[in-house]
C-alpha cells in the first residue's frame, strides 16, 4: 500500500517519501540539539511546536514527506507608463492551496484501505525531507530534490498508515557544495557563513521583509529584488540550472492600482478593481501586510 500510495503520488507530479512515526521524536529531538547554537532561534520555535494533540483523531503510524515543483511568478506592476516585472520567489502562492490539494489525493488513495492523512507542518519539513531520502541540503540551508532543485514546496502530513519499512538517511549536504561557495558570496545579506551548517536566520533578507516595519538602515538599497522573500542564494546555485526557468506569469497591476499599492495604509478598504486584482493574485494576507514597503523598495531603487 506504502508503494501505491509513493505511485499516486508521483502520478499527480510530485515525490514522496513514508516514515514510521517513531521518527517524530528524534526530528524533535535534532531541533533541541540545536539550542546550543549561535543561531538557534526558529529551531527552537519549531521544537516548541511539536504537539500532537487527540484533535488529530487517529493514532498516528507514518509520517508523509511531499515534494512539489514551485515556479516563481512574475508580477506587473505600471509605473510612470513602465511595466515592472516583479518576482514572488516559489511557494509562497501554494502555500494552502497546494498543501490541501495534496492531501487530497492522498485521502483519496488512502480512504479505502480504512487509512487517513492530515495535514501537519509544525515540524522541521527540510530535515524530514532529507532523513527520508527525498531531497540535500545545500550550503544555503536549503532542500534540493535531484529533480526539481530547490524550487519546490515540501509538504509533510502525518497518517494511520503502517509503515515498519525504514529508510531514514543521515543528513547529507550535495557533493557540489564542497567545491562552491556560490551561495556564499551572493547573499545579500552575508547571512551564509562557509564554515557554519545553519544561516544566520536574524539577518536573513527573508526574516526582514516578511513582517512588517521600517527596513533596517544595514540593509543595502540594493538588496532587495523580490515582492517578497529572496531568491540571491537559489538563483545563483549549480544545483538550480535545470529549473531556474521555471517562471509564470501572473497578473499584472494598473498605473492606477499600483499607486493605490504604494501608499495603502494596512486596515483601509481596497478600491473595487484594486480588490479583484488582488483576489486574481492570489496574494495571502502576510504578503499583502508588507506589499507597500516591498514594492517601494523596488519601484524606486529600480533594483529589479
Ligand atoms: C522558519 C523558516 C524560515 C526562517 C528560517 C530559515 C532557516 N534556514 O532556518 C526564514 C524566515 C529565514 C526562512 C527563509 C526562507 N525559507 Co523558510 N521556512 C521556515 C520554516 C517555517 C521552519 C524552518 C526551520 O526553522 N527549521 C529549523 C532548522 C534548524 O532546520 P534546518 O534548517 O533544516 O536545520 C538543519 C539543517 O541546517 C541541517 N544541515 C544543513 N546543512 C547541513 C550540513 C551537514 C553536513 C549536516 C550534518 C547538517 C546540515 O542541520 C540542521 C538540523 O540539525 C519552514 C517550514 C517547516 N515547517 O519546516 C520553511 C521552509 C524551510 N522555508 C522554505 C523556503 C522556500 C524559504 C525561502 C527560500 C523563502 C524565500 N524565497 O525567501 C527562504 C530561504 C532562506 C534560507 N537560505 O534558508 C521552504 C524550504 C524549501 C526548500 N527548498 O528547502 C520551507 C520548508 C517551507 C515549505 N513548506 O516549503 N524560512
Ligand atoms: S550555491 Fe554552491 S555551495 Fe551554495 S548550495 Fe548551491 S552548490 Fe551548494
Ligand atoms: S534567502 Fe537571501 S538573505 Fe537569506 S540566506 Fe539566502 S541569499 Fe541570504
Amino acid at each position: 500500500m506504502k508503494e501505491g500510495l509513493l505511485k499516486a503520488i508521483q502520478a499527480h507530479g510530485d515525490r514522496g517519501a513514508i516514515v514510521p512515526f517513531s521518527h517524530f521524536d528524534e526530528l524533535k529531538c535534532e531541533l533541541e540539539a540545536l539550542r546550543t547554537d549561535k543561531y538557534h532561534r526558529f529551531s527552537h520555535w519549531l521544537a516548541g511546536s511539536m504537539i500532537i494533540t487527540d484533535e488529530l483523531g487517529f493514532r498516528p503510524r507514518s509520517l508523509i514527506s511531499v515534494v512539489t515543483p514551485s515556479p516563481k511568478i512574475i508580477i506587473g506592476f505600471t509605473y510612470h507608463g513602465k511595466t515592472i516585472q516583479c518576482i514572488v520567489p516559489p511557494q509562497y502562492l501554494d502555500e494552502g492551496t497546494k498543501d490541501n490539494e495534496v492531501l487530497q489525493y492522498i485521502n483519496t488513495y488512502l480512504e479505502p484501505f480504512g487509512y487517513r492523512a492530515a495535514l501537519f507542518d509544525k515540524l522541521p519539513q527540510k530535515l524530514l525531507a532529507v532523513h527520508s531520502g527525498l531531497g540535500l541540503y545545500g550550503r544555503n540551508n536549503l532542500c534540493y530534490h535531484k529533480e526539481f532543485g530547490s524550487y519546490i514546496r515540501i509538504l509533510s502530513y502525518i497518517s494511520d498508515l503502517p509503515c515498519d519499512e525504514d529508510t531514514w538517511l543521515s543528513v547529507r549536504r550535495m557533493e557540489m557544495c564542497k567545491q562552491c561557495r556560490a551561495c556564499v558570496s551572493a547573499c545579500p545579506t552575508k547571512a551564509i557563513e562557509p564554515n557554519h551548517r545553519i544561516i544566520n536566520t536574524s539577518i536573513c533578507l527573508t526574516t526582514i521583509n516578511e513582517v512588517p516595519g521600517e527596513f533596517p538602515e544595514w540593509i543595502a538599497e540594493n538588496a532587495h529584488h523580490a515582492l517578497i522573500g529572496c531568491m540571491k542564494c537559489q538563483d545563483c546555485c549549480p544545483g538550480n540550472v535545470h529549473n531556474k526557468d521555471n517562471i509564470i506569469k501572473g497578473v499584472t497591476f494598473s498605473e492606477e492600482e499600483t499607486k493605490e499599492l504604494l501608499i495603502y495604509k494596512d486596515g483601509e478598504p481596497y478600491s473595487q478593481s484594486l480588490a479583484v486584482k488582488i483576489k486574481e493574485s492570489g496574494f495571502f494576507p502576510g504578503l499583502l501586510k508588507v506589499l507597500p514597503r516591498n514594492l517601494a523598495a523596488l519601484v524606486f531603487s529600480n533594483q529589479i
